[in-house]
């Protein structure tokens, strides 16, 4: 069975690379608002594990559509001998500077690659088009035609009509916005072009899913990885003698959630690589300010749990079920610490990071002083992170290759809370595990990547993240 292959064809500056793009979930294909910024053919195959799906060749846009009709009109004799005559006017033309656009595009076409015409259906229609219709029409290759919307004004009625007339199946499709099932759909309808793709197509569906499915359990485990080691990270070290046990305390916090972060970034840098997106500039305003980021009020009221759901994990054991901790001050109350003694030195003391986690000073072994940050004791703290890594796969999930702007995550934008019960157990049994060094490590983490990766399926897990 040969591997079904496409021409992406049309006038400049409609969006044709951008498809490539999003079709290949290539990032290297050059997009610019500039017309003529593809100068000739190249193609893209995309490949799972290897195997080559379909491939598509992205072109320049046509130049000279109109003369180049002529010409053909010209030397026609009949409908029969088009497909000839196409071929012959880019034999004629090859060394012809001004029909160079022309017989790039339409050499695969004659090839035998199908044909893909892509409009951009948020300006209006013109008479320039009809020449360029008229000659793939010539051709006699299957075709299909794509209205891409670049601009807000709609005038894809218009399009549909004409389009309609030159070619049997026309689609509305987002160069920048398809998600994964405009993707399959569209690859679906390429295998109606022409009978002995369809079976290609389909198989190329089906792996396309499969890959999707391992890319989720694949970020999945990832994510799992960074929050055991987040949960359990201890940074110690030793005091010299004679040193400030403060200084050498805050700036052992410090450190220690800068460690946090550079483990939250690492998982940001894995999630995006495993959806093929090398390249993305992150803006998480939130990033670079330590406090405002991990440890933020914001944050932990967006994406942690609420008093009540922790409560109904249990984590909070007795303490809570005493009514012991009340911190229904201006939004604390989802701020809660762990249940240790200290709950009751007061509301502001959990609002500081440097109860976030666990500070002690302690003799060393080989004499001297330790101090030592971690494990992380909040209870809400997994809760967060995993809030955040979930939101951000999503959005690098949805997000297509032709997209090149930064990637903006933020979490204003949305709120992630476990809403099952049962499942908030078990979320907080692995993170208990974790914190208190339960069991085998393995093992935990396995069992939370399996429920990280059920959060992942969840569809629209948070609505319209890219938003803005
Ligand atoms: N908003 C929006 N912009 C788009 C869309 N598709 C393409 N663009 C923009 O339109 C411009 C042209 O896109 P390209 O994909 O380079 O167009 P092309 O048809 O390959 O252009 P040439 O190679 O010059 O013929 C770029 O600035 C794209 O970012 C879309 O669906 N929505
Ligand atoms: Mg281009």
């Amino acid at each position: 069975m040969t591997v079904p292959i496409f021409a992406i064809v049309g006038h400049p500056n409609k969006g044709k690379s951008s498809i490539v793009s999003t079709l290949s979930e290539d990032e290297s294909v050059a997009i610019s608002p500039i017309p003529g910024t593809t100068m000739e053919n190249r193609h893209y195959p995309m490949a799972v594990d290897g195997e080559v799906i379909y491939e598509l060749i992205d072109t320049p846009g046509f130049q000279r559509a109109r003369a180049a009709l002529e010409w053909m009109r010209r030397h026609a004799r009949s409908a029969v001998d088009r497909a000839e005559i196409v071929r012959r006017f880019v034999e004629e033309h090859q060394a012809d500077p001004a029909f160079v656009a022309e017989c790039q595009l339409l050499t695969p076409i004659l090839e035998g690659a199908g044909i893909l015409y892509v409009v951009d259906g948020s300006r209006p229609f013109g008479e320039d088009y009809e020449a360029e219709m008229e000659i793939l029409r010539w051709t006699g290759q299957p075709s299909l035609a794509l209205i891409n919307m670049i601009g807000e004004s709609d005038y894809s009625g218009e399009w549909q009509k004409a389009l309609g007339q030159y070619f049997r199946i026309v689609r509305v499709f987002d160069a920048l916005e398809a998600d994964f099932d405009r993707r399959v759909q569209l690859l679906l309808a390429f295998g109606e072009i022409r009978e002995e793709w369809r079976g290609a197509l389909k198989k190329a569906v089906h792996i396309l899913r499969e890959e999707r499915a391992r890319r989720q359990a694949l970020s999945a485990r990832v994510m799992a990885e960074m929050l055991a080691g987040m949960i359990s990270h201890v940074r110690s070290s030793r005091l010299a003698p004679g040193t400030d046990i403060n200084e050498v305390r805050a700036a052992q916090l410090q450190a220690y959630k800068q460690d946090l972060m550079v483990m939250e970034r690492r998982c940001r840098d894995e999630v995006e690589q495993i959806y093929n997106h090398s390249n993305l500039e992150r803006q998480e305003p939130l990033v670079q300010l330590l406090d405002e980021d991990l440890f933020s009020n914001q944050t932990w009221v967006l994406f942690g749990l609420t008093r009540k759901q922790l409560i109904a994990t249990g984590a909070l054991g007795g303490a809570a079920a005493g009514g012991v901790i009340d911190l229904a001050v201006h939004g604390a109350s989802l701020l809660l610490g762990s249940g240790l003694g200290a709950v009751a030195g007061g509301v502001s003391a959990w609002l500081t990071s440097d109860r976030i986690a666990n500070v002690k000073v302690l003799g060393h072994p080989l004499g001297g002083e330790e101090i030592s940050v971690g494990p992380m004791r909040n209870i809400n703290f997994p809760y967060v992170v995993l809030g955040r890594a979930l939101l951000h796969q999503q959005i690098v999930a949805e997000r297509t290759h032709a997209y090149r702007g930064p990637i903006e995550i933020n979490p204003q934008l949305s709120t992630w809370q476990v809403s099952d019960a049962g499942m908030r157990r078990r979320f907080e049994k692995l993170f208990s595990r974790l914190r208190k060094q339960d069991g085998y490590r393995e093992d935990t983490v396995s069992l939370l990547a399996e429920l990280i990766e059920d959060q992942i399926r969840v569809p629209k897990l948070f609505e319209s993240p890219s938003e803005p």
